[in-house]
């Protein structure tokens, strides 16, 4: 290091044996596949278990860890796939039993492991226990399984309180008897009543179900939205909506992170330690800041937690520090590893977003909000955002590389694929549209199947069309394409995975300062001397300006652009030893 570095932070977790076989999970990549969007082997237009059998050769290509798949199980997609109908079987449409445990064993023969999507918080309308339930009088064990409550009015006329659900509308459906089941989601998704045995006990059930099919972990779904404080059929009054917008998600919170979690997974977590080696899991959970994210990360509980503030802090060097220092502290505090994320099946692509104005707030939904209304008008990106998007999008994708903990990547990112912000409205599958017209138009524009070749039906995903529509630039996408070219987003993964296997060590990092830029600049060493530097500004940085002396080149690893000139250019990130 020169004078000029200063050592500002030295962090790390107390657990750095990543080499035992049980810890494997603590720094791998992860790369999520949205099965009815991957590869569509029998060419009904519907991605399936064959068609991502097809595609081994590439996933083992890719350096990854692990596959994370999105639900396949049989579902009447009203909210694609997270509303299932049975937890122990494969949609018809997607594949067999069968089929799954074979692509679970061609996995692990190339060294990737498998997680499965869990859905504990609602099941779909179809499942065998809600139709009884439905069946069933008000106040039968086959009512219990689910949060049934009586409106009040002489008929029952009116819901138990006016709150609204995450996609919109009231979360009380009435099914005509005075009484109404509470739905966060869509209607077409009952939450289950986590206080009832049954219902304990069945996901017990479907989670042994997969380990013992090879699965090797979990991604469960609403992770903090199981424990419900008004499970018991007539408390005094629920707080009305406006009251509820005022209780921070925590124990006081009838339905969002209250305490009683805690002891649903702690009963997972035995099921998980049956199994050699033991079975991990990683908790879905949208909410600000907070150290109570932590708890679920624990090794009493899930184990790993998705902290999704880094999607939430943008491009700005300042705001992505504050985050990986807050998910680094959350990592030491629960002993379990960091988790980062840019994209998923509910966001919209980082290349794109990364492309749109930056919005400086505190708040963190801010971003969130932005994009919202951005897809709303159009999604117009004039082609400069385009490439300005794509350059911040590798820049910021390969720091996560470098960072200390787990990378969960989402299919097609690789591709640095832009998100399809302009579906025609007949297009639109997701139930966010349907049920929040005029506000917002869902998260279809991620989840449209990955271009594989540069023309032909479905540009290779399928042989012939595509559940959802693929504009005519896909092409310019492809895998086909992007194998041809070595400065492609996805050469870049490709080099940029293998490297981090290779330079991969203990969790820590050290922070560099970095002369006069720094409030435009990241830069970190790992152990082994492996550095991570990202100019987050629009314009180059002298290594001068960043008070480096420029490595040699054959110190330089990686770069997301090409270094000239003495300098980092806008945009990118550097990797040297
Ligand atoms: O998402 C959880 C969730 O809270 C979403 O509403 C999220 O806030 C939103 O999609 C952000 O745009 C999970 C799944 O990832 C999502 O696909 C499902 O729709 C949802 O649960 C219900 O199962
Ligand atoms: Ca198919």
């Amino acid at each position: 290091m020169t004078a000029a570095q200063v050592t500002i932070a030295d962090r790390g977790t107390t657990n750095d044996s990543d080499t035992n076989e049980a810890d494997w999970w603590r720094q791998a990549v992860v790369y999520q596949i949205y099965p009815r969007s991957f590869a569509d082997a029998n060419g009904d237009g519907i991605g399936d278990l064959a068609g991502i059998m097809s595609k081994v050769d590439y996933l083992a290509g890719l350096g990854i860890d692990a596959v994370w798949l999105s639900p396949f199980y049989p579902s009447a997609l009203a909210d694609g796939g997270y509303d299932v109908d049975d937890y122990r079987q494969v949609d018809p449409r997607i594949g067999t039993l069968d089929e799954f445990v074979d692509l679970v064993e061609r996995l692990h023969r190339v060294g990737i492991r498998v997680f499965v999507d869990i859905v504990p918080n609602h099941s779909s309308n179809r499942h065998p226990w809600f139709r009884e339930a439905l069946a069933a009088a008000p106040g039968s064990p086959e009512r219990a399984r689910y949060v049934f409550r009586r409106g009040s009015g002489e008929q029952g006329e009116i819901p138990p309180s006016d709150w609204t659900a995450a996609f919109g509308g009231s979360t009380w459906e009435p099914v005509g008897d005075g009484w109404y089941y509470f739905h966060l989601f869509a209607p077409e998704q009952p939450d289950w009543n986590w206080d009832n045995d049954e219902v304990r006990e069945d996901f017990l059930t479907t989670l042994r179900f997969w380990a013992d099919r090879g699965v090797d972990g979990f991604r469960v779904d609403v992770a903090m939205g199981l424990a419900k404080g008004f499970g018991s059929d007539h408390p005094a009054t629920l707080p009305t909506q406006a009251e509820l917008a005022e209780i921070p998600i925590g124990p006081d919170h009838p339905y969002f992170d209250r305490d009683d979690v805690d002891e649903i997974y702690a009963g997972w977590r035995e099921v998980f330690n049956q199994y050699d080696p033991p079975r991990v899991a990683v908790a879905e959970l949208w909410s600000e800041p907070s150290d109570r994210k932590a708890r679920y990360a624990t090794p009493q509980s899930l184990g790993q937690a998705f902290y999704f503030d880094v999607m939430h802090a943008g491009w700005s060097a300042t705001r992505v520090r504050r985050v990986v220092d807050m998910v680094l502290g959350w990592a030491d505090q629960s002993g379990s590893s960091s988790t980062w994320v840019l994209s998923n099946h509910d966001v919209v692509r980082h290349a794109s977003r990364l492309g749109l104005p930056d919005v400086d707030a505190d708040d963190p939904w801010a971003l969130a909000e932005r994009d919202r209304r951005w897809l709303l008008s159009g999604g117009v990106t004039p082609s400069e955002n385009i490439a300005v998007g794509l350059d911040r999008a590798r820049a910021l994708s390969v720091f996560l590389m470098g960072l200390p903990g787990s990378l969960y990547l989402y299919q097609g990112e690789e591709l640095g694929l832009p998100e399809v912000a302009d579906l025609d409205a007949s297009a639109r599958q997701d139930p966010v549209f349907f049920r929040s017209p005029g506000h917002n138009v869902g998260r279809d524009g991620c989840r449209v199947p990955l271009p594989w070749t540069a023309s032909g039906p479905s540009f290779g995903f399928g042989s012939a069309g595509s559940h959802l529509p693929q504009p005519a630039w896909f092409g310019d996408y492809a895998v086909e394409r992007q194998e041809a070219d070595p400065n492609s987003t996805l050469a870049l993964y490709r080099r940029a995975l293998q490297l981090r296997r290779e330079l991969q060590g203990p969790q820590r990092l050290t922070w560099v300062e970095s002369g006069s830029a720094r409030s435009r600049v990241l830069h970190f060493v790992r152990p082994g001397g492996w550095h991570v530097l990202t100019n987050f500004a629009d314009h180059r940085l002298t290594w001068g300006q960043l008070g480096l002396v420029q490595p040699s080149a054959d110190r330089i690893l990686l770069a997301t652009t090409e270094l000239t000139q003495s300098a980092v250019p806008a945009h990118t990130t550097a990797w040297w030893r």
